[in-house]
């Protein structure tokens, strides 16, 4: 059909007579199909003469209605198809419009405004006359009513005047022919959110349309028999409608532009949600693939929104640019443009290639922003910190995908230069200690058995951004080294057999921080390397918390209570310490021992066999270890890392199930339960402790 029409363009005759013939042995060809949607494509068809009618400004009010006989009538208030002779068909004008192919539109002389029919729906009514077994066209002109019948697009009879009127327009009935068509059953439903959209596009006019139909499908047994969509809202009543049921930011931004290029129309608005909903037309057609004014829309908002951003400083200058995708987050919006001559292209010829619409619809878009921007400065404001979110959420998949890329890199990669590697390459004998900070991780290199313990140091709060979201640790050199360390790779290619130690030791301090760290260590093991946990190969040391002494001997405490029981068996009241207290520095007290208190403390534990000794003034000392650098080299590997002697936590699936759910809770979005968790304990941050 397409070359036929271009020919008839080209020839700059409008009158290529054409009969019907054709539409009859090929009809897909014509209305696509010979199913539900061909058949619901008809009476769009002949609708769209009237919404033409109502563009051009002569009809406001149509009338759709299903009867009950399977044919269906359209109604217009519009001027009526002309009846007068056309010279060159010698038929009247009304028979033209519907026996003829492809001349749909072109009578009457009235050959400007934007018309739908004739474009992508514009096959011509003609067509539909072909596949209707029955169709009756009136026409209420200049006080008289003229009638004309026709079978399979054969007129019955000459147009006649069949009586007088007061009113104005043209009605068509047809009956879809059965011999054509699939199925009769339209679908009252479909239809409805057609006009509606039509009804949207079509400002202030009116859309009735009424069901009479005794049966009808499942699927609109339930539906009232009428309905009227009027919107003198435009294409603001559509997106208001697609918000209906979504926080909007601000109201809808609604302008309308008539240039020479055409009439260009757009309504957006920004909502609280995360998915887009751009809508575009060419002439009421809705291009589903877009073209050049989706493509001036887009530019433009970017812009806008970039520009505004800039000029009221919520994008600092080292800040990249918002993308167009970033600008589209949560946007509702509908283009609507008018032209003369629309070009379609694309795969389903639903796309607009006219180049002038994307100037047009950039500069007035571009315009309009700016100005509705200065003039609603707390919406804009709002607009720009939800499209910042939305980068911000793009750069962290960004950094996600990259790490999974890269994760074909990490196995070929060298070894963080950071690693102190050990020399066995006995995966089941190797260990490696995470240590957090410089100076531990020195002493821990410094102590280590070189032959099967490796060092990894990594820097203590790196890990601690702000929002941070997993993938953006995923991005962190400090993550990345661990991961090439553990050279299993991660992501689609993570491969335990490749694990390069038996155990992986999340060594801390054993203060606020250490906690901290650890909790953010065991989310990333739990949500990136489960299996690693699950398989029993994540360990977290336990550094002594006090080093107590007395004489040479001296005695390690991992928590308060041991270290109580440590001086309870050297038959010391802790009590007496007490006055001062344990402070930060190692510090010296005095104590007599073996004194008649002490004496019943031991023997109330059972002890009292070594304490014979006559009483005798010791030094006792209790060295609290802020942190892992505090121990040297001998003492670290003595206390934490010596496999005969130091003791491990082995991390079950539920204590970084618990570390997952702390993380979440103080690092995710979800703002009530992290104030909640903030109040109940101010006062106790160790709660963080894992
Ligand atoms: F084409 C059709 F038959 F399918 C059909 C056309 C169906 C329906 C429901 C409406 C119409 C239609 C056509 N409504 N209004 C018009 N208007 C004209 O065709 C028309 C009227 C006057 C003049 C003029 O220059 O005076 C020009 C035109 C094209």
């Amino acid at each position: 059909m397409t070359d036929q029409k271009s020919q008839a363009y080209d020839a700059k005759h409008i009158q290529v007579l054409e009969g019907l013939e054709p539409v009859r042995k090929r009809p897909g060809m014509y209305i696509g199909s010979t199913d539900q949607r061909g058949l619901h494509h008809c009476v769009y068809e002949i609708v769209d003469n009237a919404i033409d009618e109502a563009m051009a400004g002569h009809c406001d009010h149509m009338i759709i209605m299903l009867h009950d006989d399977g044919s269906v009538s359209v109604d217009d208030n519009g001027r009526g198809i002309p009846v007068d002779i056309h010279p060159k068909t010698k038929k009247s004008a009304l028979e033209t419009v519907l026996t003829i192919l492809h001349a749909g539109g072109k009578f009457g002389g009235d050959d400007s405004g934007y018309k739908v029919s004739g474009g992508l729906h514009g096959v011509g009514s003609s067509v539909v006359n072909a596949l209707s077994s029955y169709m009756r066209a009136e026409v209420y002109r200049d006080g008289k009513v003229y009638m004309q019948e026709y079978e399979r697009g054969k007129p019955k009879a000459d147009v006649k005047a069949t009586g007088k009127t007061e009113k104005n327009g043209t009605m068509i009935r047809f009956m879809p022919d059965k011999q054509i068509f699939d199925t009769l059953e339209m679908s009252l439903s479909t239809m409805l959110a057609h006009f509606r959209q039509q009804a949207y596009l079509t400002r202030n006019v009116t859309i009735s349309i009424m069901d009479e139909r005794e049966t009808r499908p499942a699927e609109d047994a339930a539906l009232p028999r009428l309905y009227r969509f009027h919107f003198e809202g435009g294409v603001a009543a559509y997106v208001r409608h697609l918000n209906h049921d979504k926080q909007g930011i601000g109201d809808v931004i609604w302008f309308t532009k008539e240039e020479k290029e055409g009439y260009v129309e757009v309504a957006l608005q920004y909502s609280q949600a995360f998915t887009e909903q751009t809508i575009c037309f060419a002439n009421n057609i809705h291009t589903t693939e877009g073209g050049t004014h989706l493509t001036g829309f887009k530019s433009a908002l970017t812009r806008s929104i970039n520009a505004y951003a800039r000029k009221e400083a919520l994008l600092k200058e080292k800040d990249e640019n918002l993308s167009a995708d970033d600008v589209r987050e949560g946007l509702s919006a509908v283009i609507s443009v008018r032209l003369k001559e629309p070009q379609f292209e694309g795969q389903t010829k639903s796309k607009l290639g006219n180049a002038e619409m994307k100037t047009l619809v950039e500069t007035i878009v571009n315009d309009k922003l700016a100005e509705y921007f200065e003039e609603h400065p707390s919406d804009a404001r709002e607009v720009v910190g939800k499209c910042l979110l939305a980068a911000r959420a793009r750069l962290a998949a960004r950094a996600a995908r990259d790490a999974v890329i890269r994760k074909g890199a990490l196995e070929g990669m060298t070894l963080p230069g950071k690693l102190a590697d050990c020399s066995s390459k006995d995966p089941s004998e190797c260990e490696i200690f995470i240590v957090e900070g410089d100076s531990a991780g020195g002493s821990a290199k410094q102590g280590r058995n070189r032959e099967f313990q490796a060092i990894l140091p990594i820097k203590g709060k790196i890990l601690n951004v702000e929002q941070a979201r997993l993938d953006k640790m995923l991005a962190n050199n400090e993550i990345k080294s661990l991961i090439i360390a553990m050279g299993m790779g991660v992501g689609e290619v993570k491969d335990m057999a490749k694990l390069r130690y038996d155990r992986i030791v999340i060594m801390t301090d054993a203060d606020v921080d250490g906690a901290h760290i650890r909790t953010l260590l065991l989310t990333f093991f739990y949500r990136y390397f489960r299996e690693v946990i699950e398989t029993g190969h994540l360990y977290i040391a336990q550094p002594p918390l006090y080093k107590i002494s007395m004489g040479k001997e001296s005695r390690y405490a991992f928590n308060d209570t041991e270290k109580t029981a440590v001086l309870s068996e050297w038959g010391i009241d802790e009590q007496e310490l007490s006055h001062g207290e344990e402070g930060d520095e190692a510090e010296g007290m005095e104590v007599a021992e073996n004194t008649d208190e002490v004496q019943k403390g031991k023997k109330a534990k059972g002890q009292e066999g070594k304490a014979a000794a006559a009483p005798k003034r010791r030094k006792v000392n209790i060295q609290r270890y802020k942190g892992l650098g505090e121990m040297n080299p001998s003492q670290l590997w003595e206390t934490t890392m010596d496999p005969t002697k130091r003791i491990m936590l082995r991390v079950m699936l539920e204590d970084a199930e618990a570390a997952d759910a702390v993380f979440t809770m103080l690092m995710g979005s979800d703002v009530p339960p992290r104030k909640k968790f903030i109040q109940t304990h101010a006062k106790g941050v160790k709660n963080l402790d894992v």
